[in-house]
């Protein structure tokens, strides 16, 4: 595959969605062919599974939320990323599977080799060039999201939760220092900009 495949990831409200706009902005003025997506969504299917992942009147347990992560995943990986890798477009995917190791792994305590067994028949091995990394104290990105209005399932799980995913996803990164730009998300959007364009300008 020649493309280059990128994703955003990080605790809630740290600024993902904002940066990607950005990113993809930047990248297209550089004359690039670029796709976008997310997760859980990014297919048909995908969003009536974020529909149900992220409904906050349904009661789901750890295993059940990650198989559902992982519906999504397969068919994002099948239709969107390898078609679009293929191509050898910039591909930006914000979040993917290490979403699922710091929210279903070191969130809800599943073990993590057996998230990665089948993470790895999931997506068939495909794995980011680049993953960024935006670090934030979750209670701050909490605040930040809960000016959008209701909170979503993942959203109304308590600080531990979120702080034990912020915690989980700096041991990823520090574990696969190659792949991972670490950002700090704290700072104002042009800056956070700044740091991530530099961490993908070295990579193109
Ligand atoms: N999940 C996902 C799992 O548990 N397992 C998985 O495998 C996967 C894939 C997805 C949820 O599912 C979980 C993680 C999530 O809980 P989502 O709605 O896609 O749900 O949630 P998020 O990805 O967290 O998206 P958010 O929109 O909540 O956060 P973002 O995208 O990080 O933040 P953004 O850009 O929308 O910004 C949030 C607010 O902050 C402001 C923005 O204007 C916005 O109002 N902002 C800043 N404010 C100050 N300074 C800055 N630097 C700012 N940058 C943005």
């Amino acid at each position: 595959m020649t493309g280059l495949f990128i994703t955003l990831e990080g605790p809630e409200g740290a600024g993902k969605t904002t940066q990607l706009a950005r990113l993809e902005a930047r990248l297209r003025g550089t004359g690039r062919c670029v796709t976008v997506t997310r997760e859980p969504g990014g297919t048909p299917l995908g969003m009536r599974v974020r529909e149900v992942v992220l409904d906050p009147t349904l009661e789901m347990g750890p295993l059940s939320e990650f198989l559902l992560y992982s519906a999504s995943r397969a068919q994002l990986v099948q239709d969107v990323l390898r078609p679009a890798l293929e191509r050898g477009d910039v591909v930006l995917c914000d979040r993917y599977f290490d979403s699922s190791l710091a929210y279903q792994g070191a969130g809800r305590g599943l073990p993590l080799a057996l998230l990665r067994d089948l993470t790895r028949e999931v997506t068939g091995g495909l794995t980011p060039d680049l993953t960024l990394l935006l670090d934030l104290d979750p209670a701050v990105g909490l605040a930040r999201a809960a000016q959008r209005g209701q909170a979503d399932r993942l959203e109304q799980a308590d600080l531990a939760f979120h702080q034990r995913v912020r915690a989980g996803f700096l041991e990823l990164a520090q574990a696969e220092a190659q792949r991972f730009a670490v950002l700090d998300a704290a700072q104002s959007a042009d800056a956070v900009e700044a740091q991530l364009w530099a961490a993908v300008e070295s990579k193109l």
